[in-house]
């Protein structure tokens, strides 16, 4: 390791450890022929940026005002005062304030899109009928009238009216979903510190006011209107987002198939690439696959067809509902285009880096982008309808066909690496697997499944590219602890293999029986990052089942590669639902952190003095029940899980 974190005792990778460490075999491979091709990809920018500023890495740079930007400590406070408690608090305020800007917009886009089924804008139909009727049963909306049931799609509407309530009011009143979904201990919590929030959109825009010059400067106060925030977030963001795409698409749909950039290699289609985080778009793409036109018009480019793959989240929602073969996550985009094998990447929103761009035009893949929130200089743009997606999805199509013909004969370097997948799973398939929320019970009460974990978030430069995803994931199977997965730590785990069922040998003799039991693989891809909600109806049923509070379950969220805004928001999130979360390493955020002594050996490590660090481990931490770790090595990682688990164990008789 070449880069040491300025004053923590944690080390980022540099290029090279990159190249021997991670655990792809394809990484070397794609980021070696990139260079070979004069191209670059996150590797060498990242070694570019190094060193990076510590006060960056400490949160205690301050830019939120023009008198700045202030590099604040202890003995140095800001031009305006603010010592680092504040600055630090703040900061990570602003960024759950942008992580709740990007799920809303997410959940918004997806309200839009079920609103206009509702109203006879769009085609439809609903798929996710069960969905909805569980929602109307839950927000009180009629599912009969004058005798008669109401069409799933008028249902949707209305539900749709009022999840955007949820999402958008101004005036301070119940959120609606929060109030009939959410755990009532978590809500009594939450009523005690006075932090019941009025919707996602107002919490961001009181942050951002509270955080402006001279606006709140007691940063107690201001980390209780993050925990506001962080329930918003959730509530009124997230949980819109992935409930209102199973409404309109359906939920997973269990599938066995192949995962990886091997996959590549299969198939003469016109091949297509989606990426981002709304499957609106995919979702659409999938069905004009099957348009007989347009079949007739790719095999006229010398195609037999089409090929479709996932990057990122929108790959793993067509993971999860129809098998499709994703490819990697946010920073293996550069090297899923440096194979050659890709006609067409095809963007909506979210996660889509610009580095893309070059590497695209080298290989003559068409960029198209579908949102104005999410365009890329040089990307052809073609706007998603709404209102008849298939319209968006043909002329998409047509660009792919079009750069494939121009493709023709292009040279391509495709590593042999996929592996076999189960997915599909969502917390109904999973409970239905265990015999209900008794039958898991009695696995994690007997011991045969120690507790659960939830592995999800991004992939970061700042630690070896996925190798602390894979190795943490097969250090908590041996340790007999089921995991659950999300996002771009899904796509780490899905291409080491860890959700196919032979990976059961990497479990602990007691998860595997169970697992055998169950005919499930050791690790459960739950779908995207908003699918995080899950995982969360699992873990809600089972402390429900249980008769215990979220807090007293061996429960654990764990960002072992947090890149985006939205993975601090997320943490956030669970830790205040009472569960404890892991980060993989260092983040400008308050956590407690140890640096070595000064002059010390660099094992010499002293608790770093931050007062945000100690509000969140011990002042409202003990109301929330939960905590923060920082721990960048895997293995100690796993270690840390084991014990809280134990001692939570014991706490329960198990
Ligand atoms: O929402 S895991 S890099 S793709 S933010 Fe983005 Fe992080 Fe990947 Fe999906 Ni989630």
């Amino acid at each position: 390791m070449r880069y040491q974190y300025p004053l923590l005792n944690a080390e980022m990778p540099c290029r090279d450890d990159v190249l021997a460490l991670a655990p792809s075999k394809a990484v070397p491979l794609l980021a070696e022929h990139l260079t070979q091709c004069g191209l670059s990809c996150f590797l060498d920018r990242s070694d570019a940026q190094q060193r990076l500023c510590a006060y960056g890495l400490d949160g205690t740079c301050c830019r939120r005002c023009l008198w700045g930007p202030c590099r604040v400590s202890e003995d140095k406070p800001g031009i305006c005062g603010a010592g680092p408690a504040l600055v630090v608090l703040s900061n990570h305020l602003r960024m759950v304030a942008a992580a709740a800007a990007s799920h809303g917009s997410h959940a918004k886009a997806r309200l839009e899109a079920l609103l206009a089924v509702g109203e006879g804008r769009a085609p439809g139909p609903i798929r996710g009928v069960k969905r909805v009727e569980q929602l109307a049963s839950a927000l009180g909306v009629p599912l009969q009238e004058n005798g008669s049931a109401r069409p799933a799609e008028l249902v949707a509407g209305d539900l749709a009216r009022l999840l955007y309530e949820d999402l958008g009011k101004a005036r301070p009143g119940p959120m609606h979903l929060l109030e009939a979904l959410a755990p009532p201990e978590c809500v009594e919590m939450w009523r005690g510190l006075e932090v019941m929030p009025t919707s996602t959109m107002s919490e961001v825009f009181e942050a951002l006011h509270r955080t402006g010059l001279g606006a709140d400067s007691d940063w107690r106060n201001a980390a209780l209107h993050e925990l506001r925030l962080t329930v918003a977030f959730f509530w009124g963001a997230v949980v819109v987002a992935s409930l209102a795409s199973e409404m309109l698409y359906g939920p997973p749909v269990p599938a066995e198939g192949e995962v990886g950039y091997g996959t590549l290699a299969d198939g003469q289609g016109v091949k297509i690439a989606v990426h981002g985080h709304q499957p609106g778009v995919a979702e659409a793409v999938l069905a004009a696959c099957e348009e007989p036109e347009l079949l007739a018009e790719a095999r006229s480019a010398g195609a037999s067809g089409f090929d479709v793959y996932g990057l990122c989240c929108t790959g793993q929602e067509l993971l999860a509902r129809h098998g499709v073969p994703s490819l990697t996550g946010i920073l293996g985009q550069e090297l899923a285009l440096a194979t050659g094998a890709l006609d067409a990447l095809v963007v909506d929103l979210q996660c889509v880096i610009p580095g893309v761009m070059p590497i695209a035009e080298a290989q003559g893949t068409a960029v198209i982008t579908t949102h104005d929130s999410n365009r890329l200089e040089g990307a052809v743009h073609v706007p998603f309808d709404v209102e008849d997606p298939q319209r968006t999805a043909r002329a998409v199509l047509r660009l792919a066909i079009e750069a494939h013909g121009r493709r023709r004969g292009a040279r391509r370097y495709i590593p042999a690496t996929r592996a076999r997948a189960r997915t599909g799973f969502d917390e109904n398939g999973i409970l239905a697997a265990f015999g209900g929320e008794e039958g898991l019970l009695s696995h994690m009460r007997g011991g045969d499944i120690r507790g659960l974990v939830t592995m999800v978030s991004c992939n970061s430069p700042k630690v070896p590219y996925e190798r602390s995803n894979v190795v943490l994931a097969r250090e908590l199977l041996r340790r007999g602890i089921l995991v659950t997965t999300t996002g771009c730590a899904a796509h780490a785990l899905l291409n080491d293999g860890l959700a196919s069922a032979a990976a059961r040998e990497v479990c602990s003799s007691g998860l595997r029986r169970a697992l055998e039991r169950a005919d499930l693989p050791p690790v459960l891809t739950v779908g995207a990052c908003v699918d995080n909600t899950r995982t969360f109806f699992l873990w809600q049923r089972l402390a429900a089942a249980a008769g215990v509070p979220l807090w007293e379950l061996p429960l654990f969220y764990v960002g072992a590669e947090p890149g985006n805004e939205k993975a601090v928001g997320m943490g956030m999130a669970f830790l205040a639902h009472g569960v404890s979360v892991l980060a993989g390493y260092p983040l400008p955020v308050p956590v407690p952190t140890a640096r070595p002594k000064e002059g010390g050996a660099l094992d010499d490590l002293v608790r770093v003095a931050n007062p945000v660090a100690d509000f969140f481990a011990s002042g409202v931490a003990e109301l929330l029940h939960a905590r923060i770790v920082v721990e960048p090595v895997p293995e100690l990682a796993a270690g840390a899980i084991q014990a809280d688990f134990k001692r939570k164990r014991q706490a329960l008789g198990w």
